[in-house]
């Protein structure tokens, strides 16, 4: 018997486990990050769960971000969370106030929920001014600025990708524990990847940067082998593919959404911000994508994410377009 591989197998690092080792290399810390993660993995389990029972979409939408709100609410550690499914912020009412603004998206992809493919939660943590009343600036800060990211993919496996700013970390559910065990640690993105991802169907209203990108994923003039596509049309499951196998993630502006279409607070900054902690990089076909400033909640922008190498050969098209 390999006593080895049985002791690491029956040592389980649980999501919480790994949040409290965590915590210890902070002293002055309360524990309050610990219980704000907790309530969102619960609502994810719940998710997850009726993801798995068959709901229909519309009610699985309603369903997810209720479950997510009263979650956040109830732990006591929120004071503003801005949701996909509203228009406006939720500003907690001060009993039950705590420091942390969570951006989430409760179910991102669900309009694939009807033939089962791959559907997630994102979600993003910021924090407030020590004692500061909490207003919706503290929502619109740079991606940088976020605390911890992550998203939970509710697939053939149940998945949950964290980072609190030192590395990335995926666990998935066991569900005869009812726990998220620590399967993949510190996930590092190849520094170049063989697959690219972009809704193709859009190609009409490219840019010429995202135009020359693609035909060159497709016919490299470097000898390298052309890449292949995939795309599922559900940001977690392409994303979560990325992370895993390499590559890039592309939704770029086109003319008729100059803008893109993925919103920045909890689309582009939690994924910019697990792709830059797993050594990839992220870039709006302007700046860095976490360096952007947000003046809206519900604002968009374009993106391209994935492995150092490739979103550098993105950036440098568009360099090159703006010293024309
Ligand atoms: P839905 O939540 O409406 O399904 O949108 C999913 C999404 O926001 C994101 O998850 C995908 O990456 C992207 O839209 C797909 O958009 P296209 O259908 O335009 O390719």
């Amino acid at each position: 018997m390999d006593h080895a591989a049985d002791a690491h197998r029956t040592d389980l690092m649980t999501i919480t486990r790994h949040v409290l080792n965590e915590q210890t290399k902070h002293p002055e810390s309360r524990g309050d990050f610990t219980i704000l993660l907790s309530h969102i993995v619960l609502g994810c389990k719940f998710v997850c769960t009726a993801v798995n029972k068959g709901e229909e979409q519309k009610k699985l939408d309603v369903l997810s971000n209720e479950v997510f709100i009263k979650a956040l609410v109830s732990s006591g550690r929120t004071c503003i969370l801005v949701s996909e499914e509203d228009d406006e912020a939720t500003f907690v009412e001060p009993s039950k106030r705590g420091k942390y603004c969570v951006v989430f998206d409760p179910l991102d992809g669900s309009s694939n929920i009807d033939c089962a493919v791959s559907i997630g939660t994102i979600f993003g943590i910021y924090l407030i001014k020590e004692g500061a009343e909490p207003k919706l600036e503290d929502v619109l800060q740079p991606g940088k600025n976020m605390l911890a990211a992550g998203y939970c993919m509710y697939g053939s496996s149940c998945q949950f990708v964290l980072s609190t700013g030192t590395g990335v970390n995926g666990f998935t559910l066991d569900p005869s524990l009812g726990e998220f065990i620590l399967t993949h640690p510190d996930i590092k993105i190849p520094k170049k990847g063989k697959i690219y991802s972009v809704n193709e169907g859009n190609a009409k209203n490219w840019d010429n940067p995202t135009a020359k990108y693609v035909e060159r994923c497709k016919f490299p003039t470097d000898g390298s082998p052309a890449k292949s596509l995939r795309y599922i049309g559900s940001m977690v499951a392409d994303v979560h593919r990325t992370l895993l196998y390499g590559g890039i993630f592309l939704y770029p502006a086109d003319k008729k959404s100059p803008s893109g279409k993925l919103r920045v607070l909890y689309e582009v900054f939690p994924m910019s911000f697990l792709m830059e902690q797993a050594g990839g990089q992220a870039f709006t076909g302007k700046q860095r994508a976490l360096d952007l400033v947000p003046t809206q909640i519900h604002e968009r922008s374009p993106i391209f994410l994935g492995s150092y190498d490739d979103v550098e050969e993105i950036k440098a098209l568009y360099a090159a377009q703006v010293n024309k």
